[in-house]
């Protein structure tokens, strides 16, 4: 399968994240998409191109205009204060407020975010836009014939909503090319995220829609990021109701009991009928990874490529977490190959 790709990634690098009540280096760095990079060319997965542009638009068709010129605009609007650190929000309107956009850096930061994990330095914005146009393009490739197609975004989508960010994401990657692909014609796309994280992000964006299915096999939001959502009673709501799929699984869980959920999500995938499946491939799931607690080995995600292949469905996989770097681009390549392997 051929590969989107760009180097405009790596202008985003943030110094630092708060974990465990310290400031550390952040685990979400450039050299991730770098080891995918190189795994890819390794194992000869295919071409790697370049992504053309394809404007703004496209991100407005899931996030709301305000919050995506927040983005653009907000390192300048910093940098003229004279700060020079990277961004991080202070403030969030608690419960029974009805939050009104402040019109300062810092109170509009607190109300387009979530938490305070995904910090901005000048480069963010620019990386975050071109890894959207990854995904389009990878989408677009899709829509005109590719069988399978992987986006190597950086940074990663999920945790991105309507109009915030988090937990490393700006633009939800996976959403934009599930609405390029309706708005190219699809009328079904379904999205399963394997990323070890809940898609909070994406199952926001979609929750009262029926056009795209969600499915989310995650650590439980009891105790793990993102905390608040990601439980299994979570299933869509008005036309949305029905369509959105979510598997909560205790720490230490390994395949034996992920592959069950997989399982699971695949039936009720193949039951919707989609016309193409979105993959939000995270690989933190991996038993060495740095900030999460399930158990799955390398080679249990070739597994994982197999069984995705068995659903014969046009596939665009779009990069998300995955914080062991060393293994990072064996772990989320072999779910690449073993997937041609049987297409
Ligand atoms: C765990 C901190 C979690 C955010 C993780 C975001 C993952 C995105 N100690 N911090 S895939
Ligand atoms: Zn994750």
């Amino acid at each position: 399968m051929r590969t989107f790709y760009s180097d405009t990634h790596r202008l985003h690098h943030c110094n630092a994240e708060l974990n465990e009540g310290q400031l550390m280096p952040c685990f979400e760095m450039p050299s991730r998409a770098d080891m995918v990079l190189d795994r890819v060319k390794h194992t000869k997965l295919g071409q790697i191109l370049e992504p053309d542009d394809f404007g703004l638009a496209p991100l407005m068709r899931v996030h709301s205009e305000q919050y995506v010129k927040f983005l653009e605009q907000a390192w300048g609007r910093w940098a003229e204060l004279g700060r020079e650190h990277d961004m991080l929000p202070l403030a969030w309107p608690p419960r029974r407020t009805v939050a009104r956009c402040p019109e300062d850096i810092d109170g509009q930061l607190g109300f387009y975010s979530f938490d305070a994990g995904a910090p901005m330095n000048a480069g963010t914005w620019q990386a975050a836009y071109h890894g959207a146009q990854v995904a389009l393009f990878a989408q677009a490739c899709i829509a005109k014939g590719d069988k399978a197609t992987f986006a190597l975004c950086r940074p990663p989508g999920h945790h991105a909503g309507i109009d915030y960010m988090g937990g490393y994401c700006y633009l939800n990657n996976a959403a934009i090319a599930a609405q390029a692909l309706l708005d190219s014609g699809a009328g079904r796309v379904a999205v399963l995220d394997v990323d070890f994280h809940h898609g909070n992000g994406t199952q926001d964006i979609f929750y009262q829609r029926p056009d795209v299915l969600f499915a989310s096999i995650h650590g439980d939001p009891r105790n793990e990021y993102p905390c608040f959502t990601g439980y299994a009673d979570e299933r869509g709501e008005g036309a949305g109701q029905g369509f959105n799929f979510n598997y909560p699984l205790p720490p230490g869980s390994d395949w034996l009991t992920w592959s069950r959920a997989l399982g699971d999500a695949m039936r009720v995938i193949a039951g919707y009928q989609p016309e193409t499946l979105i993959v939000s491939l995270g690989v933190d799931t991996f038993k060495d990874d740095p900030i999460s607690s399930f158990k799955l080995d390398s080679d249990d995600y070739l597994r994982l490529g197999e069984q995705i292949a068995l659903l014969g469905l046009p596939t665009l996989f779009v990069m998300e977490g995955g914080y062991a770097v060393e293994e990072i681009g064996i772990n989320a390549v072999n779910v690449l190959t073993a997937f041609d392997a049987l297409r």
